[in-house]
């Protein structure tokens, strides 16, 4: 079976001014979540990212995972848990995750979120039910807690509570990573929601 339009991109997509501000930040942010020295925390985003830094982990011209030709598609619907905070409820979305030969592509969709807040979200190393996601998943543990080393997504709610970001990675991540975790981006510790991926029924395709 021919590989070779995998990952094709497609004609752009409408872009928030905001997000097309994020794709051209995104070559130089490197910068991640999750085990900063703890006198970077301090400063309000993850390792003294600010947020515009944070909602630039996005490739909005990407191919969403879910569209991904000649995939592993795997998906999951995001579940509200116990860390989320107050006026969460309304939260809902899905995650997918298309790997081949080319990688990886992450894609995240939600509503119900607070207009104008910016989310982070990664693929972790746990199922939801183990430790809500368990730590960030990572291709070498003990290496850089950042991308590309893990698979982090970023992310500005629009006004009507809608957010949606897609990444892309050229290493597969394998069965590695079995849930998707959202955060808000100034609160890393509330947790938001979590999906456990399961593959599709249609497999690759
Ligand atoms: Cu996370």
């Amino acid at each position: 079976m021919s590989r070779m339009r995998a990952l094709r991109p497609r004609p752009a997509r409408p872009a928030s001014g905001a997000a097309l501000v994020g794709a051209l930040a995104l070559t130089t942010v490197l910068a991640g979540c999750g085990g900063g020295e703890p006198e970077e925390e301090s400063s309000g985003g993850m390792d003294g990212m600010s947020m515009e830094q944070m909602a630039s982990m996005n490739e909005p011209d990407a191919t969403p995972a879910d569209e991904v030709r000649q995939a592993d598609l795997a998906a999951g619907e995001f579940q509200l848990l116990d860390t989320a905070p107050p006026g969460s409820d309304d939260v809902a979305g899905t995650a997918w995750v298309a790997q081949n030969k080319k990688g990886t592509t992450v894609t995240v969709r939600l509503t119900g979120l607070e207009p104008g807040e910016v989310y982070a979200a990664h693929l972790h190393a746990e199922t939801c039910e183990t430790d809500d996601g368990g730590p960030h998943f990572a291709f070498e543990e003990g290496g850089p807690e950042v991308p590309p080393n893990e698979v982090h997504l970023g992310f500005t709610a629009d006004d009507d509570g809608t957010g949606e970001a897609t990444v892309t990675n050229d290493r597969e991540v394998g069965d590695g990573a079995p849930a998707v975790v959202v955060h808000p981006a100034d609160a890393q510790d509330n947790r938001l929601a979590c999906a456990d991926l399961q593959s599709g029924p249609g497999g690759r395709r």
